[in-house]
Order: C-alpha cells, then sequence, then structure tokens
C-alpha cells in the first residue's frame, strides 16, 4: 500500500490524488454531519464550493426534498435550515431528503479531491467500515481538512488512526511524512482521544461557540456503519458489503 497523508487542503494539489483512492476527513464537523445526515436516512448530499452555487442549486430544489445545511467560522449561515452540527441532522429533518452542504473546510477539502477514482468520507464515526472499506486498496490518499490552510489535530488523529489500522492488516505500508507524522501523533493519544480532541485548537473553538457536546460525538468511535461516497456531483451512501461487492 502507498499511503499518502495531505495535513490540510493547502498540501494538496489537484492531481495529487489523480487515480487514488482518496479519504476526506473533517472530524469537526463536516465529516461526522455527513455521517450523521446518512445515517439518518438522507437521500443524498451536494457539497457546495461557495455561496453563489449553493444559491443556484437551492433555487433549482423544492424545499420539500431538500435541507440546506452549513456553517462560516462554526456559525450556521442566516439563509440556511441547519448548521454543521451532526446532532441537528436527525431523521425528522434530513429522512428521504437531499442535504446541500457549505461549510469552511470540508467541502472545500471534497471538492478538491474530485479527481479521485473513488472518494470516500471519514470520521471517527464510521472509523472501522473506513478501515474495512480501503484496506484492499493499493494507492491511498488521506485529505485531512485542516482549518483555513492550517493542519488540525482531530484530523490527524484520524488519519493516524488508520495508518495504524492498515499498518496491522497489511504487509507492505509504504508511509509518507504525513503518514508516519499522523500516525505517531495517534499512538501518542489513542489511551485520551476524546481529551485531546476537546483540547485541540478547534475543538477549544467549538467549545467557545458552544458546540461541546458536537466534539464529544464527533471523537466517538463507530457510531455507523456506512460510507458516504462522492459519485457524480454528489454524496450517496451504500452498506460497506454492497460497495464491496461492487469494487
Ligand atoms: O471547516 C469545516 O468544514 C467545518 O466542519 C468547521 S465547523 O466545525 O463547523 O466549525
Amino acid at each position: 500500500l502507498d499511503l499518502k497523508v495531505h495535513l490540510s487542503v493547502s498540501d494538496l494539489s489537484e492531481k495529487a490524488v489523480l487515480g487514488r483512492t482518496a479519504i476526506i476527513v473533517d472530524v469537526l464537523r463536516a465529516s461526522s454531519t455527513i455521517c450523521a445526515a446518512f445515517s439518518n436516512g438522507a437521500k443524498d448530499l451536494i457539497p457546495i464550493e461557495d455561496m453563489a452555487a449553493a444559491g443556484r442549486i437551492l433555487s433549482n430544489l423544492d424545499d420539500e426534498i431538500c435541507v440546506s445545511g452549513g456553517e462560516r467560522d462554526g456559525l450556521k449561515f442566516d439563509s440556511f435550515q441547519l448548521g454543521n452540527s451532526p446532532l441537528e441532522y436527525t431523521e425528522e429533518v434530513v429522512s428521504g431528503k437531499t442535504v446541500v452542504l457549505k461549510t469552511t473546510n470540508g467541502t472545500n477539502a471534497i471538492m478538491a479531491s474530485r479527481l479521485a477514482e473513488t472518494m470516500i468520507i471519514g470520521c471517527f464515526n464510521n472509523a472501522s467500515s473506513v478501515a474495512n472499506f480501503v484496506q484492499d486498496t493499493d494507492e491511498l490518499s488521506i485529505v485531512c481538512a485542516g482549518w483555513r490552510g492550517v493542519a488540525s489535530l482531530e484530523d490527524c488523529l484520524f488519519a493516524g488512526y488508520l495508518a495504524d489500522e492498515l499498518r496491522q492488516i497489511k504487509e507492505n505500508v509504504k508511509m509518507d511524512d504525513g503518514a508516519i507524522l499522523s500516525m505517531n501523533s495517534y499512538l501518542q493519544n489513542k489511551n485520551r482521544l476524546s481529551e485531546s480532541i476537546l483540547e485541540c485548537d478547534h475543538g477549544q473553538r467549538l467549545i467557545d461557540l458552544g458546540f461541546e457536546e458536537d466534539v464529544t460525538y464527533c471523537s466517538s468511535l463507530d457510531l455507523v456503519d456506512i460510507i458516504p461516497v462522492y459519485k457524480g456531483d454528489r454524496i450517496v451512501t451504500e452498506s460497506l458489503v454492497a460497495l464491496q461487492a461492487a469494487s
């Protein structure tokens, strides 16, 4: 396995993921929100690059079949229905709907990785499913969303969790420096993951905004067993079994 970890989107050229499997990681909170939306029955999710695109897409979708969500600097857009808290994406709100999502870093990381052969969304909440899904992959890029072009500890910890899992399953894992840095950071913190995420920069930023419950939720391992996959212009989900059968 050739394993590369991009510690933030600014560390990613468009072609870096070309022909590879990419896992997009934004533990706080976009990846966790996407998993929550799908585990509560969202039909699909359209990640948005900018507000102009959001306006265009939303004006073509009936309110009955779509929900808008997202944040800027952690806070909900006035014109959107939901913010970026995974706890808002309940069955009652998202079941059967198309979610249109715009976030500060997570949706940008998704859009920046569009040339990947396969792109999935990962975080602690679907950790084991992601590790299982990529175990037969030969060329894997983990793209950490980070925060405004800078690495984030929580994304780095999840990248390190995956690197550590894969190194235990596979014979030859060739890691780049990003993967080694992430894995060492994970190994140092694996017995205090929640605490580390509560203490890190973005954990603290979210706590200051009143989202401590989100930070704890996003640090929880294996709450769901789904894999959100980017297909065409949107993200859909299938069970791990269906995805493995198709590959
Ligand atoms: O940066 C992002 O994409 C967001 O997930 C950030 S926040 O956790 O909603 O503030």
